[in-house]
């Protein structure tokens, strides 16, 4: 059978997933009637609650005799890592871009990369039916883009479709047709059947599934040879260790799931069972002549944050993983499917620093982790500084936002207080386009503050650099905030009396502990505040009011918005019922007393 494996990328948003539901619904993946639901490719509990891809997904159909293996990737830019790596196993993408917001700053980075490996694009401006899209300008824009690029004079010569997902049609013009057979057609037209090397068994490892009853499972294409059932392997990693191995089963893909193989040719993309302690960028090579393929480079971490154990008054109440053996094995397993995360000891045997790609990079691991049962505590997210040339060097970034005229000046303002410089400013339909260069530390609690002050209005995306010095200090939280003074249930009778001092974090009649951060501050500068006190009896009924009381709902901040909150000397306790913001050090005595050591440590 004939084989086209594509992947599927886009910046995050631009419809990716909803395009792969699509094709699954086009070629009768499913039985007439089924009820499947929207975006089944997310089936991830947290991929679903927040509507977005974070794993990339094997999935494969038949169209016209041909069998096309279908990848869906993830669009944030904090998972660029894991698209990089998939793009080995196809051989042509498509590039969707939203035919109004055009090219992002993601647009750019997977498509340099497929370049790169020299993958057929199919250039998809998908969702034509938004009001006020502009699909020629954006077509013109990746054609700007691929030229920057610098793509070949064939990869110049791109194919486009235009075309809405949600919809379900795509055509080779911007006129809509009955459904995306163009689509389908274009993908057998323009995208080439695999490259196959002559040779025995090669595969490379390029992601990692897991099945409760089969256990790892090693995904990756065929890239020669064939792989047999049964079959006796060398397993080549990284390090130059040559293990032998035997295959137990194989599976190629087939709809949204698996189907049992006893060969799998050279081309098509095969999971297997039955290999022990592989690493994803293991050859699978032929037993007698083993051949590795290059080993796969990852981009390196931007970011660090120290994972400690729960140390709280509250420590144990809620979590079944609570010491910091439970916590070390998990983190180290971990890095064995997440490339993009490293793992350090320090000097406490109680804390770990975690590196990864960014905030939302680490808070799906912390996410992940609290609802299989961990309590921890974390701290503020630091990005990566490098010593270059004897100087202090930071990373970098590319901000890209996108806001209504009126808010542009506001915009400009937040992000020049942070260091960033504006490059580029035009208007793009009704919104303002600007583009800013920015350390990464800026952007750090940008996103939060940036809706606020344009209502809601503002898309921003951003993409790493380069490393370059040190731009001096930026200005943190403004605000400061209102910690408990004792540990005991909030009333509504304290929080009524403090509700013009700042905005809550607890509701009333919610456990809090000294040093827990239980509102913000409406001033810079830290309160401690008795929120826990009892409504005093008298026997004169006060008029009216008093007994209705009126409580703001509190503010409920996300595990993410949590992390880009929290300042240097603060932490977030998470366990799997709570997130509590905290001060490190919750006595206020001994914070003083720490503050006044660093402050003279600083001096020297
Ligand atoms: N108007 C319009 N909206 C669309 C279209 N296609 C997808 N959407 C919407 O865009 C949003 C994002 O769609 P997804 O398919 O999840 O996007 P994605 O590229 O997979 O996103 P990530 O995986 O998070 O990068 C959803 O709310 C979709 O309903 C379209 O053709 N037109
Ligand atoms: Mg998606």
């Amino acid at each position: 059978m004939q084989i086209r494996n594509i992947a599927i990328i886009a910046h995050v948003d631009h419809g990716k997933t909803t395009l792969v539901d699509k094709i699954l619904h086009a070629t009768h993946v499913f039985r007439e009637n089924q009820e499947t639901g929207e975006l089944i490719m997310d089936n991830n509990d947290l991929e679903r609650e927040r509507g977005i891809t974070i794993f990339s997904k094997n999935a494969a159909v038949e169209y016209k005799g041909v069998k096309i293996n279908v990848i869906d990737t993830p669009g944030h830019s904090d998972f660029g890592g894991e698209v990089e790596r998939v793009l080995k196993m196809a051989d042509g993408v498509l590039l969707l871009v939203d035919a109004f917001e055009g090219p992002m700053p993601q647009t750019r980075f997977v498509l340099q990369k497929a370049l790169h490996l020299n993958l057929k694009p199919i250039v998809v401006i998908n969702k034509v039916d938004k009001p006020n899209c502009r699909p020629d300008e954006v077509h013109d824009a990746v054609f700007e883009l691929f030229f920057n690029l610098d793509a070949t004079e064939e990869q110049l010569d791109f194919p486009t479709f235009y075309g809405s997902g949600k919809n379900g049609w795509f055509n080779s013009k911007n006129e809509q047709c009955a459904d995306i057979t163009p689509l389908l057609d274009g993908i057998l037209q323009y995208v080439p059947a695999p490259k196959v090397a002559e040779g025995p068994l090669q595969m490379q490892i390029t992601s990692l599934d897991y099945s409760s009853f089969l256990g790892r499972i090693a995904v990756g294409k065929v890239a020669r040879g064939s792989i047999k059932e049964n079959g006796s392997v060398a397993l080549m990693q990284a390090d130059g260790t040559i293990k032998r191995s035997k295959i137990k089963e194989l599976y190629t893909f087939m709809g949204m799931g698996k189907k049992k193989a006893t060969e799998v040719f050279a081309g098509d993309i095969c999971a297997v069972v039955g290999l022990e302690d592989f690493n994803i960028g293991d050859t699978i090579a032929d037993a007698e002549n083993p051949e590795a393929l290059p080993i796969i480079s990852v981009d390196e971490p931007t970011m660090s944050m120290l994972f400690s154990i729960n140390n709280s008054p509250f420590f144990g109440k809620d979590g079944k993983f609570v010491t910091s053996r439970h916590l070390r094995d998990r983190l180290i397993k971990e890095t064995e499917k997440n490339l993009a995360l490293r793992v350090e000891d320090t000097d406490s045997a109680d804390s770990f620093l975690v590196y990864g790609r960014g905030i939302l990079h680490l808070g799906i691991l912390i996410e992940t982790m609290r609802r299989e049962g961990f309590e921890l505590t974390v701290g503020q997210p630091q990005v990566l500084v490098k010593e270059i040339g004897g100087k202090k060097h930071e990373p970098y970034e590319i901000l890209v936002v996108d806001v209504p005229g009126d808010y542009s000046g506001k915009v400009i303002d937040m992000v020049t207080q942070r260091k960033g410089e504006m490059l580029v400013m035009e208007s793009k339909g009704d919104m303002q386009h600007l583009e800013f260069e920015i350390p990464s530390r800026g952007l750090i609690g940008l996103r939060s503050s940036m809706l606020t002050n344009t209502a809601g209005e503002a898309v921003m995306a951003h993409r790493f650099l380069e490393y370059k010095p040190w731009k001096g200090p930026i200005p943190g939280r403004n605000n400061g905030v209102l910690l408990s003074k004792n540990q005991e249930k909030t009333t509504a009778y304290s929080i009524d009396k403090l509700q013009d001092r700042g905005t809550f974090f607890v509701d009333p009649g919610e456990d809090v502990y000294v040093g827990q951060i239980i509102a913000e501050h409406i001033k810079p500068g830290d309160l401690i505040v008795n929120a826990t006190e009892g409504k005093k009896l008298t026997n004169m009924r006060a008029s009216g009011s008093d007994d209705s009381v009126r409580i703001i709902p509190k503010k409920q901040m996300t595990l993410e918005e949590c992390m880009e909150y929290i300042q240097h000397d603060e932490c977030i306790e998470v366990t799997p019922k709570k997130i509590r913001l905290r001060k490190t050090i919750l006595d206020e005595n001994e914070r003083k007393r720490r503050q006044t050591a660093m402050k003279a440590e600083e001096v020297k």
